[in-house]
């Protein structure tokens, strides 16, 4: 694959995986809605996703597409709306007029951030959103569906977990994945033959990891990495945190916590008589 776009390449990830990028895809070309302070001497364009007429100019000529473009944390609807629902719109649409072949999504774990973390989930799991951000990265995962089953593209979404080489606390030792790993996952999507429409869990092969990532691996990952051998810095960094019983009850963890209203005790106590996750 020669022609390969990578969106968001300004943020924190794809800061950090732009020269791994590089070095397999050497006709990569990075986009964001801002200049990029470092472009590692790739070519940029400058795009607003919310901007169909920019997003069509950003996709043209390009085989594959890594879209990490919109906005990554919880914020307000107005802003959700805009950059990753309207933008993912967008992005879907763009690439289905130029041709693009294949395209990466980058989903979340707090599109499934509401189930418990004791519990082991595969990512055919349904969604259970834990935050205006994991309805929006939900939505993008039924858009790549979409666009997957009705128009070709083969479409790999990736709920990540939290992208670099520590475990920042307790909760990461469990979704930590290592940028390398991260790359693994990403030429998968973008190279293998067999790709319809997948989601695979964007973690390293941590110990204690929340996921069963068998379809991933079915398609030959091999994470390299293992959040485990920095426990003692996990468990120093946690040890600075103010504990929150929603958090440390869901996989979402401060996501699940932040703006929560709902009785914790009720809602598990009905849960646990009604459903069983691990069926
Ligand atoms: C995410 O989806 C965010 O983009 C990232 O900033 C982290 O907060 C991560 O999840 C996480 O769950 O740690």
């Amino acid at each position: 694959m020669r022609h390969v776009l990578l969106t968001g390449a300004g943020g924190d990830v794809g800061g950090r995986i732009t020269p791994l990028l590089k070095a397999v895809y050497p006709g990569l070309t990075l986009s964001d809605f801002k200049p990029i302070a470092n472009t590692h001497g790739l070519p940029f364009r400058q795009a607003q996703l919310s901007d169909m007429a920019e997003v069509h100019a950003a996709v043209a000529g390009m085989e594959g597409i890594i879209h990490l473009g919109g906005f990554s944390v919880e914020g307000p609807w107005e802003t959700i709306l805009s950059a990753n629902i309207i933008g993912a719109y967008n992005l879907f649409e763009a690439a289905r007029l130029a041709g693009v072949k294949r395209i990466i999504f980058a989903s979340s774990n707090h599109a499934a951030g509401f189930y418990p973390q004791e519990e082991i989930i595969p990512a055919e799991a349904p969604p259970l959103p834990d935050s205006r951000y994991g309805v929006s990265k939900a939505f993008g995962e039924a858009l790549g569906a979409l666009y997957a089953m009705k128009h070709g593209i083969g479409v790999t979404s990736l709920r990540i977990g939290n992208v670099g080489e520590k475990p920042l606390d307790v909760r990461r030792l469990a979704i930590m994945l290592h940028p390398e790993d991260l790359v693994q996952l990403i030429r998968i999507g973008l190279e293998h033959p067999d790709i319809v429409n997948e989601v695979f869990y964007g973690v390293s092969g941590n110990t204690r990891s929340w996921y069963d990532n068998a379809r991933a691996i079915s398609y030959g990952y091999k994470p390299k990495y293992d959040a485990e051998d920095q426990v003692d810095f996990a468990e120093a960094e946690q040890r600075k945190l103010v504990p929150n019983p929603v958090a440390e009850m869901y996989q979402g963890g401060g996501f699940c916590a932040d703006e929560y209203t709902a009785d914790l005790a009720g809602i598990m106590a009905k849960l646990d008589r009604t459903i069983d996750f691990s069926n």
